[in-house]
């Protein structure tokens, strides 16, 4: 059977989920394999942050991926779908399609297509429903409407937070690393999972704070106190499994106990992670000690907090992480007493909208920081790269150095989504950051007399805080995107790089629509779904301000020779895509360097000149927001 044959097999069962019934496929009419499944009602929002349900579809993701063969998986699929929860049911599917060999190049759909009720205003969509009931015989087309005023002030960054394109990609991450992924039972390694889940958070809170400082505002609090009154949110979407609204959270409410969990349990667990950093050792489920060491410490710690499959103790250092996106879902109806939906918290692929969210992130990753904090700063030797010298770094755009940011129109299709009853296209107009596209120029010399092999790192962070003030590095490290990481040859002597932004290693290049898909664009036997778990690179960089926000551009040049980790990751892994932070499938990571070297550790320098060494080179750069 062709890839072409399997994706429109596959697309059928993607389509229209919104409208499925509350009927189940009886236990007797179910092949024997999917008796256990089908327990969360249809119509209740799935949480893959809620143990119960996370175990329910672990336990579905594990059955299809273990199915004999495609035809094999499309029956288990048919039976699925007629059976379990709906968001459920894409999520195990979408796992189990990823990851099995027999689906390589096989793609599954945009999850705002599959579920535009997750990234849409139910304002819009009802306006769009009227419309495509008023003209059954049109294409509609509606403009999306606003969330919410500046009487928020936070509302700023409803632009950043709602994008489709970041909410998409923190779905597709949590796909590629489920959290309950058995590498014994998949027979497929997950190569430092805990510390890509730190990295690629860290990132995010990283980028949210750029955009706040491009924005005039102070970079986010984290969210330390559990008994601190929250800022509110309404999230404005309706989830039309049941036609009940997303939480929506009043300013001022508190967390409450759950019955699954407390907000005790939350200080014990947290408590205990803090000792096991101060300690540099953790207790596994036997009681051994395991040393939180420079080179695994990381790796354990992100684990643990997530927590994910692989904590070494999860009875006893619990699962921080998860629990706090449900409570925080959960502020506005604890006990369930109004049998309200949980707010936008409980879903990966919703939760980036709500403030909340970067202050709980940035709560996970001062703690990551704490124990990155007590390791010592890279020496010199550590930094440098002999015989190589970076000359000049330049950001190649219209004009040198100034990269222009703006606001540009997309459309989602809905009918995929939702049933309108009509055959015509129902479209919203939305607007997205994106900037104009860039390249680097970077001039190398090589004296070492022979070719050398280098990983060219690129970063960026912001020049100033939000008073004006040069930030000192050790703060300004914090706030360094990954722009991109990539593989050079030297020749011996002087070298010119130029790299197009388009090319990043955090950034995805290509998306296919449902119509596309359907139609058989972009279906390519070597494709590989893993890929589209990058960055959008339309929000590579921050947006910048008006006047033009100075940023600082950091390369670095590296040994390739000790960076790179050997066989297949090496360097033409199939996925060549956003590896920075989606990793290299079924291979190891492809950079042993601790993720975000060399910002990841203290920096003591007093200014960033005595940081740098003659392999890296800073430049600044303006981003001018012409919205
Ligand atoms: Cu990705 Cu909290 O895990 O969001």
């Amino acid at each position: 059977m062709t890839v072409k044959e399997k994706q429109s097999r596959l697309l059928p069962l993607f389509k229209h989920l919104t409208s499925l019934t509350r009927d189940q496929l009886p236990v007797g009419l179910r092949d024997d394999r999917l008796k256990d499944v089908g327990h969360l009602p249809r119509g209740t929002l799935f949480s893959l942050f809620h143990a119960k349900h996370l175990e329910e579809a672990t336990h579905l993701y594990e059955i299809l991926y273990g199915a004999k063969d495609f035809d094999d998986l499309m029956h288990l699929l048919e039976q699925a779908r007629n059976t379990v929860n709906e968001g459920m049911f894409v999520y195990a599917a979408t796992v189990a399609v990823l990851h099995r060999d027999d689906c390589r190049g096989v793609t599954v759909p945009p999850i705002e297509e599959v579920f535009p009720d997750r990234f849409i205003p139910v304002e819009t969509i009802r306006h769009a429903d009227k419309e495509a009931a008023a003209h059954p015989d049109k294409d509609i087309v509606v403009e999306f409407e606003e969330t919410g005023n500046i009487l928020d002030p936070e509302y700023r960054l409803a632009y950043y937070r709602e994008d489709v394109s970041i909410n998409r990609h923190h779905w597709h991450w949590h796909i590629v690393y489920p959290a309950t992924w058995r590498p014994e039972f998949m027979h497929k390694e997950k190569d430092r999972k805990g510390e890509l889940f730190y990295y690629m958070h860290q990132q995010m809170c990283a980028r949210y704070d750029c955009e706040r400082l491009s924005n005039g505002m102070h970079r986010m609090f984290p969210f330390n106190d559990f008994h601190e009154e929250l800022e509110g949110y309404s999230p404005h979407l309706t989830s039309l499994i049941s036609g009940l609204n997303y939480g929506t959270r009043p300013d001022g409410l508190k967390l409450h106990d759950l019955h699954d969990v407390t907000i005790q349990d939350m200080e014990r667990w947290r408590e205990r992670i803090h000792d096991a950093i101060d300690l540099k050792m953790v207790h596994d489920h036997h009681g051994k000690e395991v040393a939180v060491d420079d080179e695994h410490g990381i790796d354990i710690l992100g684990a643990l907090v997530e927590s994910s499959h692989e904590s070494v103790n999860q009875g006893f250092y619990g699962s921080l992480h998860n629990w706090g996106h449900v409570l925080t879902a959960r502020a506005h109806d604890p006990e369930g007493k109004f049998h309200e939906n949980p707010g936008v918290m409980s879903d990966t692929s919703t939760s980036l909208r709500d403030p909340i969210f970067y202050r709980w992130h940035r709560t996970l990753d001062n703690l990551f920081q704490e124990y990155k904090e007590s390791l010592s700063p890279y020496t010199k030797e550590e930094l440098s790269f002999p015989g190589v010298e970076v000359l000049s770094a330049t950001v190649k755009a219209k004009t040198d150095n100034v990269i222009i940011t703006s606001m540009v129109e997309s459309e989602l299709e809905l009918t995929h989504g939702i049933n309108f009853g009509t055959d015509h296209s129902v479209k919203v107009k939305y607007n997205h950051l994106d900037h104009e596209s860039f390249s680097y120029q970077i001039k190398v010399e090589n004296t070492s007399g022979s070719t050398k092999h280098a990983t060219v790192r690129v970063f960026l962070a912001p020049k100033y805080d939000e008073l004006g003030n040069l930030l000192h590095p050790n703060d300004q490290r914090r706030l360094c995107i990954e722009l991109d990481k990539f593989h050079k040859e030297l020749k011996a002597g002087k070298n010119e790089i130029t790299r197009n932004s388009v090319d990043s290693s955090v950034t995805i290049s290509t998306l296919h629509t449902f119509d596309e898909l359907e139609s058989g664009v972009g279906v390519n036997e070597n494709a590989d779904e893993y890929c589209s778990c990058g960055w959008p690179k339309n929000m590579l960089v921050p947006r910048g301000n008006n006047k033009g926000m100075t940023f600082e551009l950091f390369v670095m040049l590296t040994d390739w020779e000790h960076d790179n980790v050997g066989g297949k990751g090496s360097d033409n892994h199939m996925c060549d895509d956003a590896v920075s932070y989606c990793g290299a499938k079924d291979s190891k990571y492809p950079d042993k360097k601790p993720m975000g070297f060399p910002f990841d550790r203290r920096i003591d320098a007093h200014d960033i000149e005595e940081f740098l060494t003659p392999n890296m080179a800073l430049t600044d750069v303006k981003i001018k927001f012409e919205g």
